[in-house]
Parts: structure tokens; sequence; C-alpha cells
């Protein structure tokens, strides 16, 4: 024993520092080449071959289908890294497959639950829709891995419109009244008494005379005259058909901010507009003790040039995006892929979706 100690000690000596030369190398070859990798798609084998993710869209929403040859995420929306595909044969290699709700819960379209999932694959639900419209998701539980949604809180955000700053600032007109003929504008198709727009609208056109056009007013437009009609108005009836939150659409985007009118919103919360409109852009209902109190509220501001204008300022800073390409929704799921880098279920989709 104690003469083994003799010798043993310079090979003791040797070994640690063979040793710790060969775990310092193997930390330098984990870091430089396993960790990133493995960090980024710990679940997904192909990725660390191609370094892309593979999102196959399972239908198309509204059986409405748009081509996705090519490097399409590249080529029309500059998407690295993202294969979009809309070939089933893609199943077992895909990382994402996307399912749309509204055929799902109307029945026109099936989970492929009878293939086995490949390991790592996720699931997505998709839906632009109010929960209201979503229908029965309880049928859904234990079965996505991700949402895409308008909701600032899904794991893939895709808004109906969103803000981005202005390379130079722009002058506004003269004088941004010029145009205008009608006071209150609102556009309406599916107009029905329950809706709290149609209490709202009945109310202000008590104290202010609202201008309606659509099929219910039978004054039906036609896509090509809605924005020239809305210019011409000093506001928009920006009211969405339910109140849910972050449920804000093209109404505001479009219509409003595209249309050159300030917006009169009935929708979600103030906070939730604030979170996401340009500063001092629009009107909410709930600004307002009552109804009458907003009518009085637009009848002065009309009047009042300079005030009017102040809505329109942040238009020298900032434009609007707007999205209506399913392709570049689904090509922005790669573009957040942070919410890929964990497991997930929703136990539960239909508590998600109808979380006030
Ligand atoms: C990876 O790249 C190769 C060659 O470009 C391609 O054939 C293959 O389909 C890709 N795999 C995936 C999952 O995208
Ligand atoms: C008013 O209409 C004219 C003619 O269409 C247009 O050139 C002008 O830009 C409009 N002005 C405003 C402030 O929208
Ligand atoms: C996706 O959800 C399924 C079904 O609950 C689950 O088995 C799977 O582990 C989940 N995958 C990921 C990557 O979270
Ligand atoms: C939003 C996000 O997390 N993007 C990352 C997705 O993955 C690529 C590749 O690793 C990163 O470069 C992005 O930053």
């Amino acid at each position: 024993m104690m003469g083994g100690e003799n010798i043993e000690k310079p090979i003791s000596g040797f070994l640690k520092k063979f040793f710790v030369i060969c775990i310092l190398l193997s930390l330098m070859l984990y870091v430089y080449h396993g960790w990133p990798r493995s960090y980024n798609y710990s679940t997904y084998g192909h990725l660390s071959i191609n370094g892309s993710l593979t999102v196959l869209l399972w239908y198309w929403p509204f059986g409405q289908s748009s081509g996705v040859g090519g490097d399409v995420c590249w080529d029309l929306f500059h998407i690295p890294h993202c294969k979009l595909v809309d070939d089933r044969s893609y199943f077992s290699s895909a990382d994402i497959v996307v399912f749309h709700n509204s055929e799902l819960v109307r029945g026109g379209q099936k989970l492929p639950t009878d293939l086995p999932r490949p390991q790592g694959q996720r699931w997505a639900w998709m839906s632009l829709e109010s929960p209201a419209n979503n229908g029965n998701l309880r049928p859904f539980a234990n079965i996505f891995n991700m949402t895409i949604s308008y909701r600032r809180d899904a794991d893939v955000t895709v808004p109906y419109g969103k803000l981005l700053p202005k390379e130079e600032e722009t002058p506004l007109p003269e004088d941004i009244t010029a145009n205008k003929t009608s006071l209150v504008c609102w556009v309406v198709s599916n107009y029905q008494s329950h809706h709290k727009r149609t209490q709202v609208y009945k109310e202000l056109n008590a104290v202010v005379p609202v201008q309606v056009y659509g099929s219910w007013a039978n004054k039906p437009l036609a896509s090509s005259d809605l924005l020239p009609t809305i210019s011409r108005c000093y506001f928009y009836l920006a009211f969405e058909n339910s109140v849910a939150k972050d449920y804000i659409t093209e109404k505001l985007w479009k219509n409003s901010y595209e249309g050159g009118a300030v917006p009169v919103v009935l929708g979600p919360s103030i906070r939730d507009y604030k979170a996401v409109a340009p500063p001092h852009s629009f009107i909410h209902v709930n600004e307002f003790a009552s109804v009458k109190e907003l009518g009085e509220y637009l009848k002065e501001l009309a009047k009042d040039k300079k005030r009017y204008a102040e809505y329109f300022s942040w238009k020298q800073q900032w434009r609007v995006k707007r999205y209506a390409d399913w392709r570049e929704r689904l090509c922005n799921v790669c573009s957040q892929n942070s919410s890929l880098l964990y497991r997930k279920t929703y136990s539960d989709l239909e508590a998600w979706d109808k979380e006030p």
C-alpha cells in the first residue's frame, strides 16, 4: 500500500491533467457544436441537419389554397429557414402540423389521429375567429401543442394588423377634413339585435346621424368602394361583432386606418387597444359614461379641425401593416420560434379559448 502510493502519485498527476484536458475539449466541442443545436431544436432530429423548420398545413382554411411552391416564406416574406408545405406526404418529417379550427369543429376535416405522431412533432391549432365563433373545443383536449391566433398570449400571434415605424417622417395633408361629407359611418352586413354594437349604434344614432352602409341598410358597398366611402366620413364605427380580448380585426386596421376616418371602437378593453394601436388614434366607447356623451364628443371634435387632426398625427411616424395572406401567417410560425423550445400540451383548449 505504502509503496504503491509513491508510484501512483506521478501517474495520478498525469491522469488528472489528462482528464482535465479531455473535459475541457469535450466542453469546447459541446459548446461550439452540440449546445446551440440541442438548445434550439432539442426534439427535432432532422432540423439539426437542415436548420429549417417544416410547417405542414393539413388543409387550407375555408378551402382556399394558395401556392406554396419553392421557398415561399423566403421568396414572398423574407423569412428564412422555413419550409411551408401543404402536401400530406410530409407528415412523417414535419416539425409542425397546422389545423385550422373552423373545418374541425364543423366536421369538414378530421385530425389524423390514426397516424402515429412522429416524436417531437407539434400540432398547432389555428383560428382567427373570436371564441364565440370557434365552437365547442372540448373534443380537442390534450391534442394540440401550440396555438396560432390573433391573441397576444397565443404561442404564435397572428394579428389582423400591426404598427410599424416609418423610415422617414411624412407630413400630414394640410386639411384632413377636405373631403369629409358624413359625420359618422358604419358598414354592417351581419346585423343582429342581440349584438352589443347594435344597441350602441341605436343609441348613438339618436344623438348624431349615423350613415349606415351594407346589406342590412340596403346600401351594399362593392369592395372597391369601401375605403373611398369611409374616407368621406369623420368617424367610422369599428364595432367588432363579438367582444373578446385582443379581438381587433380589419375593421380597425383596414377600414378605419386605411380609409382615413377616426375609428370609434367597440370590442376589447381600452388597454387591449392601447397595447397594439397607434397612440391617440381611436376613440373607445368605454371612455364615456354614456353613448349620449360619446355622441356629443364626436360632434364637438368634428367642429375643431386642430383637435380632430391630432387623431392622425401618428401617421407621421407610423404605418400599418396588415396580414391577409395565410402563407404569411404560417411563415411567421418560424419567426416566433421561442415557443418551440419547450414541451407543451393544451390539456383544455376550450378553457384556453373561452378564457375571459
Ligand atoms: C432537408 O434538405 C434536403 C435538401 O435540400 C431536402 O431534400 C429535405 O426535404 C429537407 N428536409 C426537410 C425536413 O425539410
Ligand atoms: C381629397 O380628394 C382628392 C381627390 O380624390 C385627393 O386628391 C385628396 O388627397 C383628398 N384629400 C384628403 C385630405 O384625403
Ligand atoms: C404534444 O402533445 C401531445 C399530446 O398531448 C404530447 O404527447 C406530446 O408530447 C406533445 N409534444 C410536444 C413537443 O410538446
Ligand atoms: C424569435 C426567435 O426565437 N427566433 C429564433 C429562432 O431560431 C433561430 C435559429 O436558432 C434564431 O436565430 C432566432 O433568433
